[in-house]
C-alpha cells in the first residue's frame, strides 16, 4: 500500500494584546518585540494538504477558488520550508492545498495567523504522519511547528497554541529564537471575551508586513515602541496570572495605541484607523466610565475590538454595533490551538 501523504488541520486566529509590529531579521521573519495574544474560538481556517506525485505543480484552492500568483508562491515556499525542516529536503511531491475560512474573507478579518498555522500543521502531518494523520491522529511538538509557522507569518506562531500565548522577541540570525509558548489554556480563564466590530473595508489596507517594515525603516517613534514592549509583556503576564482584567486591558489599550502611533509617525504615515475605529475606541471608553470592564484594541485594519468578560460582552457588542460604520459584531471566546482532524470522505 502506498503511504498516504494527506492531512487536514484547523487553526483559530488570534488577536494580540501586546502587539507585534516590526522585525529585527526580515529574512528569518523574527519579531523586534515580544507579543502576547488571545486565540479566538470560532474564527477558524481549515486546510487540507495532499502531496501527490502525479501533480506537476502546487495547486491552491482558497475558499474553493483556484488561486495563483503571490498567495500560491507563499504557500509553495512554506511547504518547502516545512519539508526541509521535517524530512530534510525541498525535493517533495507537489501538493494540492485546499483552505477555507469559516469567517467571511470579504469582511477583512481573513488572517495570516490562522492560515499559516493550519498550513504548517496540515503539511507536517501529511509529510510525516502517514495513515494515522489521515485518520486525525498526529502528535506534534507545538513549539517546533510554531517556529516554522512564524517564518510564514509572525502572528501564526501564536495560533499553534490555545488561550493566552506569548511569542518571544527574535535574536537576529537565530531561526529558533522567538519561541511561542502558552501562558494560560483557554479553560483557565474561560470568562474572557473579545468583541469585534466589523467595519466595511473599501480598499485593501497596506499589508501588515509592508506597514511594519516601513514603520521600522522610517518612523522616529518605532524605537520607543520597541523599548516599551518588554515592560508591557511583563505587566500583561502578571495581570494574566492574577486574572486581573483591568490591568491586562490597560496594557492592551496602550500597546495598540503605541503600535498605531509608531505606524502613523512613519514617512509617509501608515494609517489603519478609520472614523469608525476611533468612534469604537471612544464607545469602549465611555462604557468603562459607566463601570463596564471593556478595553479597546485594533490591528492592521479598521475594525474596533474590545477585550471584556462574558458578563459584559453583549453590552460591549451593542455599544460597538451602535458606532456608525460598524456593520455587525462578533463575540469570541478563548479558543484552542491548531489541531489535526480526520479527513472526511467528502471533499473539504
Ligand atoms: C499582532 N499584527 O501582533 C500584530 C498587530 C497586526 C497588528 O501580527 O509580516 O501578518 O506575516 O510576520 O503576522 C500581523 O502581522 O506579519 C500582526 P508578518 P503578520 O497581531
Amino acid at each position: 500500500m502506498i503511504m498516504p501523504m494527506h492531512a487536514l488541520a484547523e487553526a483559530n486566529t488570534n488577536i494580540a494584546l501586546v502587539k507585534y509590529w516590526g522585525k529585527n531579521d526580515p529574512t528569518l521573519n523574527l519579531p523586534a518585540v515580544p507579543s502576547l495574544s488571545l486565540t479566538l474560538d470560532g474564527l477558524t481556517t481549515r486546510t487540507e494538504v495532499e502531496f501527490a506525485p502525479s501533480l506537476a505543480a502546487d495547486v491552491l484552492l482558497l475558499n474553493s477558488a483556484e488561486t495563483g500568483g503571490e498567495p500560491l508562491a507563499k504557500v509553495s515556499r512554506h511547504l518547502d520550508r516545512v519539508a526541509l525542516a521535517l524530512v530534510g529536503t525541498t525535493e517533495r511531491p507537489r501538493a494540492r492545498v485546499r483552505t477555507v475560512n469559516n469567517f467571511p474573507t470579504a469582511a477583512g478579518l481573513a488572517s495570516s495567523a490562522s492560515a499559516f498555522a493550519a498550513l504548517t500543521v496540515a503539511a507536517a502531518a501529511a509529510l510525516t504522519g502517514g495513515a494515522a494523520a489521515a485518520a486525525g491522529e498526529f502528535e506534534f511538538d507545538r513549539g517546533q511547528l510554531a517556529i516554522l509557522a512564524r517564518q510564514g507569518s509572525g502572528s501564526a506562531a501564536r495560533s499553534l497554541f490555545g488561550g493566552l500565548v506569548v511569542l518571544g522577541v527574535g535574536t537576529p540570525g537565530q531561526v529558533h529564537s522567538a519561541q511561542a509558548s502558552q501562558l494560560l489554556a483557554s479553560s483557565d480563564w474561560p470568562e474572557l471575551r473579545l468583541v469585534i466590530g466589523v467595519v466595511s473595508e473599501r480598499a485593501k489596507d497596506t499589508s501588515s508586513t509592508l506597514g511594519m517594515n516601513h514603520t521600522a525603516a522610517t518612523s522616529p517613534y518605532f524605537a520607543p515602541f520597541v523599548a516599551a514592549a518588554p515592560l508591557d509583556l511583563l505587566t500583561a503576564t502578571q495581570a494574566i496570572k492574577a486574572r486581573d482584567l483591568t490591568r491586562l486591558g490597560e496594557v492592551a489599550e496602550r500597546s495598540a495605541l503605541r503600535m498605531h502611533a509608531s505606524a502613523m509617525a512613519a514617512d509617509p504615515g501608515v494609517i489603519y484607523l478609520r472614523g469608525s475605529t476611533l468612534e469604537g475606541l471612544h464607545a469602549v471608553r465611555a462604557l468603562r466610565q459607566r463601570g463596564v470592564a471593556a478595553f479597546f484594541t485594533c490591528d492592521a485594519g479598521p475594525h474596533p475590538k474590545a477585550l471584556t468578560t462574558a458578563a459584559d460582552a453583549d453590552a460591549v457588542a451593542a455599544a460597538l454595533a451602535a458606532v456608525p460604520g460598524v456593520q455587525r459584531t462578533l463575540i469570541a471566546r478563548p479558543g484552542e490551538g491548531a489541531r489535526v482532524l480526520p479527513l472526511s470522505p467528502e471533499p473539504a
